[in-house]
Formats: structure tokens, sequence, C-alpha cells
């Protein structure tokens, strides 16, 4: 049996929405974040050591890192579907997307949370406004800059296939799916980008995803 150990509004949300997609049955565990710090309770390190989530039991198998569990599941249980055929070049764009996702998208939209959490966080009166300065010469400076870079990026990527990795949904638009929730909910993602916002409301309307968010609980991407 197939077990999601699910933090809430997190990136494991995109796993429960493959395994809708594929038809698989998984049993979900659910952790609930820290109120305060927002990180995973303990209790996921005895899963996996980094105790960040998604990670999945499958028998003996213990996976962590979305791309590899998306991998791993759509190719152990897909039987082809929702990855393009080996050697074609939508193949490559598949595998493009699955490593962007984590690898360049990811990265800036969590800058930003940082830098909004330093500058909302309780500190001597005195010290704010150094707080403020600092953080805001980081995110005009560079953050903010390299949100754009890659929201125009993608947008453009769009304008070339309905899907990112071709004309056909894959488990890349899974993976894809939690940047561009993260950008619309703090990343400044709105309707300038119409493509990008017109796939977000594409995957809502999907009743594998809406399943999800039901065995999930809800969803607002956070870290
Ligand atoms: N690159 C990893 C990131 C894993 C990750 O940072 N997960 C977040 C949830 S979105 C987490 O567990 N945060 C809580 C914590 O760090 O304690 C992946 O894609 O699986």
């Amino acid at each position: 049996m197939i077990t999601v150990h699910h933090l809430d509004n997190s990136r494991s949300q995109r796993v429960l929405w493959l395994l809708e997609e594929l038809g698989v049955v998984y049993e979900v565990k659910r952790y609930e974040r820290d109120p305060a710090t927002r990180l995973a309770p303990p209790s996921l390190r005895a899963v996996h050591p980094l105790g960040k989530s998604p990670v999945v039991t499958d028998g003996d198998l213990t996976l962590a890192e979305s791309g590899a569990i998306i991998e791993y599941l759509a190719g152990r249980y897909g039987d082809g579907r929702l990855i393009p055929a080996a050697g074609t070049p939508e193949r490559l764009r598949y595998t493009y997307w699955l490593h962007y996702a984590e690898g360049s998208a990811s990265p800036p939209l969590l800058l930003k949370l940082v830098f909004d959490r330093i500058e909302s966080a309780p500190m001597p009166f005195f010290v704010r406004p150094i707080a403020k300065t600092i953080s805001g010469r980081a995110k005009d400076g560079f953050i903010g800059p390299q949100i754009k870079l890659h929201l125009d990026f993608m947008e453009a990527e769009l304008g070339k296939s309905a899907w990112f990795a071709g004309d056909d949904f894959t488990a890349a638009d899974i993976q894809m799916s939690y940047p561009l929730e993260a950008a619309r909910v703090r990343g400044g993602m709105d309707a300038s980008r119409p493509r990008l916002m017109a796939f977000l409301e594409k995957i809502h309307a999907r009743s594998a995803y809406q399943r999800a968010i039901e065995r999930g609980g809800p969803y607002e991407p956070l870290s």
C-alpha cells in the first residue's frame, strides 16, 4: 500500500493529485504545521531524516523529494499515462519541467516568503527599520526581479503548447502547479500573466485535483 505523508498546505498536495489522476489506491497520513514556525512536526523525521513533505512509503521503499516521487509513481503505476513517450522532444520537455519546478522556479518564491516573514517577525522597535531596509533591498534588488524573470519565462513557454511538456497533460504539469500556486498567493502573479492564470483555472477544474483537495484538506501553498 502506498502511504503519502502529507503536510497541510504543502507540496505533497501534488502527490495526492497524481495518485487521483492515476486512480491508484493509497492512504494519507496527515501532519500539521507548527502554527508559529510553520515547520513540519518532528514526527515526520521518523519517516525521513529531513522531516519534510512529501514523503511516500510503498512497501519497503521510503522516497522523499516531490520530483523523484512523481517520477517514481507515474513510472511504476502510470502504465504509460501522464509521461510522454521515451525519445520524443516532449519527453525531454517533461524531464525539464519536472526538475525546473523545484530547482529554479521555487527558490525565489521561498526567499520572498522568508524575507516577508523577517519584516513581520517580533523584534525591538529600533531594529525594525534596519530589518526592513535590508529585506527591502533583497526583495527589490534580487528576489522580485527573479520572480518576474521566471513568470515571464513560464508565461512565454505556455504560448508554445497547451501544457508544459506539449499538447497533452502530463505529470510535469502536476509538478509545476506548486510554484504557480505559490506565485499566485505571494509572488505577484495576476491577470497580467493570462496563460499562467488559465493554467491554474484548467487544473482546478480537473476532478482528480478536486478529489485530492478532499483527501488532503484545505490547500494554500506555503513553503
Ligand atoms: N524540494 C522538496 C521540498 C520539500 C519541502 O521543503 N517541503 C515543505 C512543504 S512544502 C516542508 O516540508 N516544510 C516544512 C519544514 O521544512 O519543516 C520537494 O519538492 O519535495
